[in-house]
């Protein structure tokens, strides 16, 4: 169902293709540029009429050497009642129409999917309805932790969306929609994917330095496989080492790895290769002990939740707290994780199943 009547000439037409470049990838989504497009021709319409009109009376009305200046009418109640209506009565249809396809967007159905979307600097946090965070990333641009977002074919996908930090903005192009997220606050919008295919997520809030790289790849798949893919990451998660849990948060839900490094490199944040049980210089003069494992414990979880405690000499304040974010049990593991990326982490020291025998007692 279309909402205008010039629909189907103008998607399929020249300049339709180049103001769009991919066709929108949902009936919503070309109803949107039906509207856009009526509005083009119109406007395009009553531009050139009007400026050829302007640019011909100047030419023919030009004042000449010898012809007197003659007194003009200044005043035609009528003609500006016309010129004032008519164009508001256009303008009232515009607005109709595009509302109404805002709403459409906006209301989702009742049984749609629900997908959690958290922004944050400069991330998505993507939740599926049974609890669990897509763990599959790509490299788009220059962030080679974009998370892809399965969503099945066929089925009313409802994103219900919250932000961390500043203001963040979801926009789908292929689906011409975006929407803004708000700290405090639920926003939600929906879409339908017709086809298997990808479509780029960007954020369309500037966001501070990375928001050009907070990219995903919507990933539309069939409805069952999308069914058994869920079921799957659920089942995985629930068989996973505290440390391959850790793994799996800071990768996925935390996004951490967009700021801190695995590898020795560099990063917003400090790498966390060979980072537990060394001696962290803090910007307050004090320290983080080497080889005291309660008080390297006690850093990462308090700079989890909240990172204003203790800043580390040498980076900017720049993370975003996460309290709230994840269950003691997730703290667990995040601790664990980052424990084992140090050669200082116990577990290298004593090899589980060499242990020497205890003595009997
Ligand atoms: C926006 C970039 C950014 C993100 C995302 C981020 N951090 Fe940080 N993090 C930093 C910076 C910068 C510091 C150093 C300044 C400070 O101490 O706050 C830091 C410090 C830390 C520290 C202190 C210990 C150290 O030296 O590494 C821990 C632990 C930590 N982050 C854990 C995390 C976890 C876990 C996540 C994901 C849940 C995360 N961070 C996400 C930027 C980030
Ligand atoms: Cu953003």
């Amino acid at each position: 169902m279309n909402t205008c009547a010039l629909t189907l000439a103008q998607q399929t037409s020249w300049l339709t293709k180049k103001i769009f470049g991919a066709p929108g990838a949902s009936e919503l989504a070309r109803d949107s540029d039906s509207i856009f497009m009526w509005i083009f021709y119109f406007s395009l319409f009553w531009f050139i009429l009007l400026m050829g009109l302007m640019i011909y009376w100047v030419i023919k009305y030009r004042r000449r050497p010898g012809v007197p200046i003659q007194r003009t009418p200044h005043h035609n109640t009528n003609l500006e009642l016309a010129w004032t209506i008519l164009p508001s009565l256009f303008l009232g249809y515009m607005f109709y129409i595009g509302f109404q396809g805002y709403i459409k967007q906006v209301i989702a159905p009742t049984n749609a999917e629900m997908i959690d979307v958290r922004g944050s600097k400069w991330m998505w946090t993507i939740t599926y309805a049974n609890g669990v965070n897509p763990p599959e990333m790509t490299e788009i641009g220059g962030n080679p932790q974009a998370p892809i977002i399965y969503i099945p074919v066929g089925r009313p996908v409802q994103f219900r969306m919250t932000s961390s930090d500043v203001l963040h903005s979801f926009w789908i192009p292929d689906f011409r929609f975006k929407q803004d997220l708000m700290p405090n606050r639920y926003s939600s919008f929906w879409i339908e994917a017709e086809a298997p295919g990808d479509h780029y997520l960007f954020c369309a809030e500037y966001c501070g330095d990375k928001h050009s790289e907070m990219s995903a790849i919507i990933r539309a798949i069939p409805a069952d496989e999308y069914d058994a893919l869920l079921q799957k990451w659920f089942d995985d998660s629930g068989n996973l080492t505290p440390v391959e849990a850790g793994k799996r948060l800071v990768e996925s839900k935390g996004g951490c790895i967009a700021c801190h490094s695995l590898t020795g490199a560099p990063g917003i944040g400090p790498t966390w290769l060979n980072a537990w049980g060394y001696e962290v210089p803090l910007t307050d003069g004090t320290t983080i002990p080497a080889d005291d494992p309660d008080a390297w414990d006690n850093y990462i979880r308090e700079s989890i939740i909240n990172p204003a405690a203790k800043i580390r000499s040498g980076f900017a304040p720049v993370m975003t707290p996460f309290a709230g974010v994840f269950s003691e049990e997730e703290l667990d593991s995040i601790v664990e994780y980052i424990k084992s990326l140090s050669d200082k982490a116990p577990a290298g020291e004593i090899p589980a199943d060499d242990s020497p025998e205890q003595p009997e007692s």
